[in-house]
């Protein structure tokens, strides 16, 4: 057990003998801000005694989306990898299958547990003031991971880390252009039909894409964007919302998948409808997230790019939590580097993925 807690756990000891002493256990609700955690004394009017002796350990919960697409499954492995019993930590983690108001409970639920720092992946951006002003008023810090909330209030939170979502939407019109002229196509010449799967509507992931993509495309006033809709990143979705595009356009040039599990969804609608797409075939496939799978869905030819969203966040949540146990300040945003990758390149690529 290290100083400090051995420190805190005297301290609450003597707390709860005062408290015992004078009966006494009301009081305002702890209202710290500060990113303080398991090593801080309970407030005199904490119902709970202080961990058990020899619990050490820091206890993080996770406040996960789902389990919709690969790359979700390669972030929850991260994160599962990072906050284990050997590294320090007690971790657990809720699945809130795509549902806002399921994450908004299972906050609830970590501030119940008391827990030291809470990590929440938003589903989506809206609606998070309430419940996150709760956990502010508990204490409890809250790191937030991959997807962005919309708040007036950055006090909200202690940090956010993940992608830069509207330059993943520019990339993917530079990712197009270069796509096309691999296969022979002017990206600037005759009329490119364009038809796009979002991603969950309202998630940053989608809103960035999205936006960054059609302020860029705007550079190609001969691409047209024939028609959106949300495939709710997921692979069945995305199949279904490809053939009724394929029913409604005779005439699709490319899709723009938000993520690589839509793409593979779109895919098959594809050839179902017998029809050919990748490098060698008549529809463009532009995806986002390249995740192993695209790799492979690239080098059989079907896929012809892929922008790079890196999941890979359980070492950054806990350089971060690291940083405030040892009272250190952290970067109140950070981005991570992302890169763009092409079929021709994929075989070569693909052994060296994490993920
Ligand atoms: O692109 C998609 C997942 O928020 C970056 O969510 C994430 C997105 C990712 O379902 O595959």
């Amino acid at each position: 057990m290290t100083m400090k807690r051995i420190l805190a756990l005297l301290m609450a000891v003597m707390m709860l003998t005062a408290l015992t002493a004078c009966g006494n256990a009301t009081g305002p609700a702890p209202s710290s801000q500060a990113p303080v955690a398991s090593s801080q004394a309970p407030d005199a009017n904490d119902p709970a005694p202080a961990a058990p002796a020899g619990d050490d350990l820091i206890y993080v919960g996770f406040v996960q989306v789902g389990a919709e697409s690969d790359w979700r499954m390669a972030n929850t492995k991260s994160m599962q990898e990072t906050f284990t019993e050997a590294n320090g930590y007690k971790f657990e983690m809720v699945d809130a299958q795509q549902q806002t108001q399921k994450q908004i409970t299972a906050i609830r639920d970590f501030i119940q547990k008391d827990v030291d720092y809470i990590v929440l992946a938003p589903n989506t951006e809206a609606g998070w003031d309430t419940v996150l002003g709760e956990a502010k008023d508990a204490g409890i810090p809250v790191i937030i991971v991959d997807r962005m909330i919309q708040t007036n209030d950055d006090s909200l939170f202690t940090a956010w880390v993940g992608s830069n979502f509207l330059q993943e939407g520019y990339d993917a019109v530079e990712a197009l252009a270069t796509a096309l002229k691999n296969k022979g196509i002017d990206p600037t010449e005759g009329e490119i039909n364009i038809v796009t799967l979002q991603g969950t509507m309202g998630s940053s992931a989608q809103i960035g894409r999205t936006d960054g993509f059609a302020e860029k495309m705007k550079e190609y006033p001969n691409w047209k964007m024939l028609d959106k809709q949300s495939g709710d990143f997921t692979q069945e979705k995305g199949q279904e919302v490809m053939e009724a595009f394929l029913k409604s356009y005779p005439d699709i040039d490319v899709v723009i998948a938000e993520n690589d599990n839509m793409a593979f969804g779109a895919i098959n609608a594809i050839k179902a409808a017998g029809k050919t797409c990748g490098p060698n075939g008549d529809i463009t496939i532009v995806s986002f997230d390249a995740v192993k799978a695209a790799f492979e869905s690239m080098i059989a030819g079907d896929m012809d790019v892929s922008v790079e969203c890196n999941p890979l966040h359980g070492p950054r949540v806990e350089g971060i939590i690291k940083a405030l146990e040892a009272g250190q300040s952290v970067d109140k945003i950070a981005y991570v580097e992302e890169g763009t990758f092409y079929a021709k390149d994929a075989a070569e690529i693909m052994p060296t993925r994490a993920y």
